[in-house]
Order: C-alpha cells, then sequence, then structure tokens
C-alpha cells in the first residue's frame, strides 16, 4: 500500500453539541477511504470498485448474499473488504474514533438491526472489535462514529474490515454500500464529548453535584481544566474547575450552602465546547422531619 494513502490530515470541524454550544474543535485524521482509491483494500465474497453516488465519490461495497457458497464450512458468512495495516503503523492508541460515511442501497425490505459491521483485528489471538452502523437507511448519507478507546491490543493492529452477515439477510439480497470517507479520528486538544450528573434530582441541601464527564484529546499523563457550573434561570449560582484525564471522569461541583429547591442546570465546559443538563433540587427529607 502507498504510504501517501496514510497521510495524516490536519483539518478542523466544526463539531456539534447534542445540548450545548457548537464550536470548533481540531482533529487529526489518518485516512484509510477517500472516495477515490481502493489502494490498500482486499474483498472476499463481494466486490470493491471505485464509484460516484449523489454526486460524491466513493468506493462501491457490493454484495449479492448467497447461503449457499462462500468460505468453506460459513456459507453463510461474512462478505467483506478489509484494509491490512502496513507493518509499524499498527500502534493505534492515540486514536480515538473511527468515522465513516456510508449511503445504502438495498431493493426490498429495510436494513436490518446490524446491517453493516466494522471491526478491527490485532496480531494477537483472541483480540478483536465490533461495531454495528444500526439505523441504516437506504438512500440517504448516514455519518457513523464509534469510539475506538474500547478496542483492546490497540498497540497492535493489523486489519480494519467492514463486513455484512448473510444471517441478517435474505439469500439473494444484494446490497450496496457506497463509502466516501473511512479515517481514525483524534483531538489534538482537550474536547468535551460527554456530561452526564450523576442524577437528576438532588437535594437542596446537598454537599455537592457529581456528575461524569468525557473527554477526548487529553495526552497522556496531564489533565484538561473543566469548568462545572449551577445554573438557575440563566443565572450561576455556584461555579467550580476540576481537572480531568482522557476518558471519563468523575467531576464535583461544591455547594457551601442549602439551595431553594426548584429548576436549575448544571453545565460543564471544557475546550470551548458546553454541554448541560437540567437538574431539580428537591427538598431535603432531614428538613421536614426536623421538630
Ligand atoms: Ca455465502
Amino acid at each position: 500500500m502507498a504510504r501517501s494513502t496514510l497521510a495524516l490530515i490536519l483539518t478542523a470541524v466544526c463539531a456539534a453539541a447534542c445540548c450545548g454550544i457548537a464550536a470548533a474543535a481540531d482533529v487529526e485524521r489518518l485516512v484509510l477511504i477517500d472516495g477515490k482509491s481502493a489502494a490498500g483494500w482486499q474483498c472476499d465474497e463481494s466486490t470493491l470498485t471505485p464509484a460516484e453516488v449523489d454526486g460524491t465519490k466513493a468506493l462501491l461495497f457490493r454484495v449479492q448474499v448467497d447461503w449457499e457458497g462462500g468460505e468453506p464450512g460459513y456459507p453463510i458468512g461474512w462478505p467483506r473488504i478489509h484494509f491490512g495495516v502496513p507493518a509499524g503503523q499498527g500502534d493505534w492508541r492515540t486514536w480515538e474514533q473511527v468515522r465513516l460515511r456510508v449511503y445504502a442501497k438495498k431493493v426490498g425490505a429495510p436494513f436490518p438491526a446490524q446491517p453493516l459491521g466494522i471491526t478491527i483485528s490485532s496480531g494477537r489471538q483472541n483480540v478483536s472489535w465490533e461495531k454495528n452502523c444500526s439505523n441504516l437507511q437506504a438512500g440517504a448519507w448516514q455519518e457513523f462514529v464509534f469510539d475506538l478507546r474500547d478496542a483492546p491490543a490497540r498497540d497492535n493492529i493489523t486489519s480494519l474490515g467492514v463486513f455484512i452477515s448473510e444471517s441478517e439477510y435474505s439469500d439473494g439480497d444484494v446490497l450496496e454500500f457506497y463509502i466516501s470517507d473511512l479515517e481514525l479520528l483524534r483531538y489534538t486538544r482537550p474536547t468535551l464529548m460527554t456530561f452526564q450528573p450523576l442524577g437528576d434530582v438532588a437535594f437542596a441541601d446537598a454537599k455537592a453535584l457529581s456528575a461524569i464527564v468525557d473527554i477526548l484529546g487529553v495526552a497522556a499523563g496531564t489533565t484538561a481544566s473543566v469548568e462545572i457550573e449551577l445554573r438557575k434561570g440563566g443565572e450561576a449560582i455556584a461555579t467550580a474547575v476540576a481537572q480531568a484525564a482522557e476518558g471519563q471522569t468523575q467531576v464535583s461541583l461544591p455547594l457551601s450552602k442549602p439551595l431553594p429547591p426548584g429548576a436549575y442546570s448544571l453545565a460543564a465546559t471544557a475546550g470551548g465546547r458546553a454541554l448541560s443538563h437540567n437538574i431539580m433540587l428537591v427538598a431535603s427529607p432531614w428538613q421536614e422531619v426536623k421538630p
């Protein structure tokens, strides 16, 4: 495979937050499919060809489901395409996500619950990682982003594959998956991915409110600052700054005095991205039993 296929492209994307402010975040990309060339890829029980769909260049992964033929011993098998990672480039520990864009076509019944899988394999035995492109719809571009950090043995990745399970389909089905982009991503600065309070309801005299943050782009051995804020009607009631390492961290916002029961929001900001959740503070039962 040409080394240029593995070119790193430093770019900026605008990442939308689910319930907060959208902000720009820097990411590095390792492009494995750019839609133009199938270099480095192989296919089994399927075809892989450069094509164009909906005005976009893509690689067409085409499968005709065949319950009789295929791999010996596994006639109802796993047609697939796969990319062999060049020797010396299998240390994926710093890559955080896999992203792909797919435009799928299929005649007849909708796509099944597990329509298209992505997998990586390491050089060690019995270690694999699989994710599924759930809710795949025919006739529209869809983007799928999977967390790579839960993949085992990421220091020695030997291949990445995209596959279907013929058992999910009917014999004879013709499936077309146009893949315009497939890439590994890593954030180059701390970026808040998710923020989840430990509960939607807390006592108004709680000493602290806790939440889980998930942050990407934090270098090993370092932490990122996370600002936690309790708000009431847009006004900041309490603020604290916590430190979080890469991945999930529990953070707390200390409260110095009991607050009036009612509806509040709890917000986290890190790396320029803010996320918030509604939280209800209710009267403490300890107050009610006081004489
Ligand atoms: Ca087969």
